[in-house]
């Protein structure tokens, strides 16, 4: 055997780079369940059947292709539970003059990849994975010598590199960005369109009847589990989004309803962070349907900017700051992960739909990740890494180097300010704006204390006057500082008290 390429669980794309100039006649490929990857948190069963499921196909279609492929079963009576061990054992058996494997995702088995260069027998090459618009290197200069990273500056920086969007050098509409015109509410009589799901076939029902059995005591359910699992069930997917929710991805970005656990979202993250579709035909696609007059220009460069923006920035500082940065707990929260997270057991309303759905479906949309789960827990004071192990547990689209920046820096402020300039607190009068969650709630919206009042307006409050001395030179909170200045001290109290009372009940 000539070169053993690796291809790891979200790297599965027919031309990742181990896979770049391969010889079916002479090389090999290696794909390996492992005990270690389904276990080092408890990912939600969905996620579990949409990783091996996707492995298991690609396998198969590498086969068809006439390519060797060395595939490791989780039930394999000899499978070492390890990464390192089944490359280990596979390089003893087959003796391949090389490795070649793409860099990893995740920090986490980098530190396994680093020791193969050592460790094994053998030479082992890692190449560059040029899936994503920036690398690790052109991120870094990027970010060099400025005092401050700010995601629009990269965003148009990476909007001009990659010519997205752009006419003679100036941006498409004039403006870069087009958040001014999104956001709306979702008017109540207006009803969210049916997404494509995909029907398990026999492979995935053989997985899911592994995942059932094994994985039994494992968060979430499986009944509706639709998540594409090939290259063509994710082109679908994505030509789903572009003809029947694109047009109003922007407009409706913000919202939320009750029972509409995916509005215009495009339901995409899983199959892009595996490897199914990539950002730039993604990005390329979008693009072609505002050209064509398909959908609005607000909507398009929104969309746009959440993949060449958000998502290789999030990585970038992933990469740029590990492993410092998952450490880093700029305001010392401490507390627990509430029960009610795995249970979604809980009479506010908001957050049990975020977690039902979060439970049914491995997904729940972005603004409910940001402005509920992650908003509760910022104003409760979760500690960084319980909550972080909960979204990369229960989410399909989970990766660490996504799933950190986004719940350690935007969330949570606990980069002390990094990734975003101010924390995202809220109180239940943004919430009750963007949903209709309020209006079936035991709680009341407009009541700020007592027993009967929405626990987000206490934990509001009682979150700047927690870390006051932290917060209060920042200038984008000079208006919730200037509040406090003003307050009685017989409403502090009340908002302490309130918040006690409430915490010691979960
Ligand atoms: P859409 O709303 O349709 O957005 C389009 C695409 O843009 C997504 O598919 C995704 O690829 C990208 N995107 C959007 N927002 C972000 C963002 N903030 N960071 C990076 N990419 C983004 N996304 C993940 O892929 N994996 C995670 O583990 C993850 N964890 C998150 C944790 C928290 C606390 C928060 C606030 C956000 C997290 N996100 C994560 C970002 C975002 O919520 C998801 O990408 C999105 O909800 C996935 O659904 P969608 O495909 O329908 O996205
Ligand atoms: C998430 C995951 C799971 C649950 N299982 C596997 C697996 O058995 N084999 C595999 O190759 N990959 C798996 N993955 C995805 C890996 O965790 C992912 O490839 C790494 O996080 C990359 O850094
Ligand atoms: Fe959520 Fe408060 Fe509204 Fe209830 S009243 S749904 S807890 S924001």
């Amino acid at each position: 055997m000539d070169v053993l390429r690796v291809v790891l669980g979200d790297q599965l794309s027919r031309d990742v780079a181990a896979l770049q100039g391969l010889n079916p006649k002479r090389d090999a490929v290696l794909m390996m369940e492992v005990r270690d990857e389904t276990e080092y948190v408890p990912h939600h069963k969905q996620k579990l059947v949409l990783i091996l499921s996707a492995m298991r196909h690609f396998a198969a279609d590498l086969r068809e292709a006439g390519i060797r492929v060395e595939y490791v079963n989780l039930d394999d009576p000899d499978n070492t539970e390890s990464f390192t061990g089944e490359l280990q054992r596979t390089v003893d058996r087959f003796k391949p003059c090389k490795v070649a494997v793409t860099e990893p995702s995740e920090w986490r088995v980098q530190q396994m990849v680093d020791d193969w260069k050592t460790g094994l027998n053998v030479p082992v090459e890692v190449l560059q994975d040029d899936r994503f618009f920036a690398s690790h290197t052109r991120f870094r200069e990027w970010a060099k010598g400025r005092k401050t990273w700010t995601m629009e500056h990269f965003y148009r920086e990476m909007r001009e590199e990659h010519d997205i969007l752009m006419s003679h050098g100036k941006p498409e509409g004039g403006r870069w960005n087009f958040d001014a015109d999104n956001r709306k509410r979702l008017p109540a009589k207006t009803t969210p369109p049916n997404r494509a799901r995909f029907t398990p076939d026999e492979i995935t029902r053989a997985v899911i009847e592994m995942v059932e059995e094994q994985f039994a005591q494992n968060f979430g359910t499986l009944e509706a589990f639709g998540w594409p699992v090939t290259r063509s069930e994710a082109l679908a997917a994505l030509d789903d989004f572009l003809q029947n929710a694109l047009p109003h991805f922007g407009d409706y970005q913000d919202a939320m309803k009750a029972g509409a656990p995916f509005l215009y979202h495009s339901l995409i993250a899983p199959a892009i962070n595996i490897g199914l579709l990539s950002p730039r035909e993604v990005c390329v696609a979008a693009e072609a349907a505002w050209r064509g007059g398909d959908a609005p220009l607000n909507a398009v460069e929104g969309f746009i900017r959440q993949i060449l923006g958000w998502r290789e920035y999030v990585r970038g500082i992933y990469w740029a700051l590990m492993p410092d940065y998952a450490a880093m707990n700029a305001l010392k929260a401490s507390r627990p992960l509430p029960e009610f997270y795995w249970s979604g057991v809980t009479d506010m309303h908001c957050m049990h739909q975020a977690i039902d759905s979060t439970r049914h479906h491995a997904y729940s949309h972005h603004i409910q990740r940001l402005m509920l789960t992650g908003n509760f827990a910022l104003l409760a004071g979760v500690a960084p890494a319980e909550i972080e192990q909960w979204y990369l547990a229960v989410y399909a689209d989970a990766f660490e180097w996504v799933e950190l920046p986004n719940t350690h820096g935007m969330i949570l402020y606990a980069d002390g300010g990094i990734l975003g300039s101010k924390p995202y607190a809220a109180s239940g009068n943004y919430i009750n704006k963007m949903s209709d969650y309020c209006k079936n709630c035991e709680y009341d919206v407009k009541v700020k204390n007592g027993k009967d009042a929405c626990p987000f307006n206490y934990l509001y409050w009682n979150f700047f006057l927690k870390n006051q001395e932290k917060l209060k030179n920042n200038p984008r909170l000079w208006t919730a500082f200037s509040n406090i200045k003003n307050m009685s001290e017989e409403r502090k109290k009340q908002i302490e008290n309130d918040s006690k009372e409430f915490m010691n009940t979960i």
